[in-house]
């Protein structure tokens, strides 16, 4: 039987975690995988983290079942966090926002078996492969300007012209991945106006909320689709924002049109985490709602939140003025437009070899680069190798 199965490709981004553990160079740079890291390299357990995880450890008397959807607490506090205030969702803890993403592409095709995704281009390679692997159509939009580095907004209203009733959109909530490059807020008005005047439904993937400008801005173009459209699905991922990437911590937030719709949605979530593994893991969705729900808690995991969007800030800072200073023009001030982790620096493949085999400097084939695997001493030779390979 199992030599019938077929042969898989590896993951682009953790084959390139291996080849750079390979790599003996002592300089070398890691820029691939979307992780954050603070100035010392570090990637750490959050304050806020830590503290309730002590606390946890003492008042915990029970490690039994928790409830198909996940615990409630958990999921009053996210949906409170990315909505506001907004009734009619329903909502079932997952693993890691790959399981929301998942799971709520399995809702569509259970809903709706014809359903067309239109994804971003380029896009997170999970999404594609995911919807690959469930069958489903994946159609590209443009999304963004290679020239400017900025969004497509033409090619992207082009493209989403094509909408028919009962497709899905997947956008990324904040922080796009992997181009860095995120809709302002006139822009996320129109796409929110595009989707509902076509009938179809915005799928958010929310991977970075708090990381690119503040919680409240960040959740904003989400907001603006919930509001806008009668339906819309939320993926949301809390490995980066509450620095859990193992414990796999996300939710499936979905908005309805009315209580029935959300009482049929909510029962098929239930199903799909039922069918997949029951329970998803409870662990890591205890120690994000305890620092939601305790005031001294969430104060301190904001406050470091914002700390880690000033590390990526000044690294995106300090990249620029030093290309400006290399090159005396401003053709990479991109850079500091971009937020989140990411930027797409519009290299070749050839180009990114370049750098990788020359300098060490680690980022994914399609030029994308994590800011936060910058060290200080990094920037300038990540800013000689930009210019030494042409960009
Ligand atoms: N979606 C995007 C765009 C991502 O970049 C990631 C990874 O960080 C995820 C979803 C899901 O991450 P996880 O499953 O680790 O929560
Ligand atoms: O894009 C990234 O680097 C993060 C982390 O299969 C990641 O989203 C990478 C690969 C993967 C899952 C998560």
């Amino acid at each position: 039987m199992l030599e019938n199965l077929p042969k898989q490709a590896p993951d682009g981004i953790l084959h390139l975690m291996e080849q750079l553990r390979a790599d003996p160079r002592a300089e070398k740079v890691d820029l691939g995988v979307g992780v954050y890291r603070d100035a010392t390299g570090a990637t750490p357990i959050m304050r806020a983290v830590r503290q309730a995880g002590r606390r946890l450890w003492e008042a915990e008397t029970t490690k039994t079942y928790t409830a198909l959807a996940g615990d409630a607490a958990f999921l009053a506090a996210v949906r409170a966090l990315v909505l506001g205030d907004a009734p009619e969702t329903a909502a079932i803890a997952t693993p890691g926002g790959t399981g929301a993403v998942r799971l709520g592409l399995e809702l569509v095709r259970m809903a709706n078996p014809e359903a067309r995704v239109f994804v971003s281009d380029p896009t997170w390679p999970n999404h594609l492969s995911i919807l690959a692997h469930l069958g489903m159509e994946a159609v590209p939009f443009r999304y963004f300007d290679a020239g400017t580095q900025d969004v497509d907004r033409d090619g992207l209203r082009g493209d989403l012209a094509a909408l028919r009733e009962g497709d899905v959109v997947l956008l990324h909530g904040c922080c796009h991945n992997p181009t860095g490059a995120d809709p302002d807020t006139d822009l996320w008005e129109e796409v929110a106006r595009i989707i509902r005047a076509a009938g179809a439904i915005p799928m958010i993937d929310l991977a970075y909320l708090g990381l690119g400008d503040g919680i409240e801005e960040d959740a904003a173009g989400t907001r603006a689709l919930v509001s806008a459209c009668p339906e819309a699905l939320v993926a949301l991922s809390c490995s980066k924002n509450f620095g859990l990437y193992r414990e796999r911590v996300g939710a499936l937030i979905v908005s309805a049109a009315d209580d029935m719709a959300a009482e049929l949605a909510q029962g098929a979530m239930t199903h799909l985490n039922r069918q997949a593994y029951s329970f998803p893991p409870d662990h890591g969705a205890r120690l994000a709602a305890m620092v939601l729900d305790d005031p001294a808690l969430r104060a301190e995991w904001l406050t470091e939140l914002g700390e880690m969007r000033a590390q990526v800030k000044g690294l995106r800072t300090a990249l620029v003025e030093e290309l400006r200073a290399r090159t005396s023009s401003g053709r990479f001030d991109y850079i500091t437009r971009h937020r989140g982790m990411f930027s797409m620096l519009g290299a070749s493949p050839a180009q990114v070899t370049q750098m990788r085999e020359t300098h060490g400097i680690y980022m994914t084939r399609d030029s994308r680069i994590n800011i936060a695997g910058l060290g200080a001493r990094d920037v300038p030779r990540l800013a000689a190798a930009m210019v030494e390979a042409g960009l």
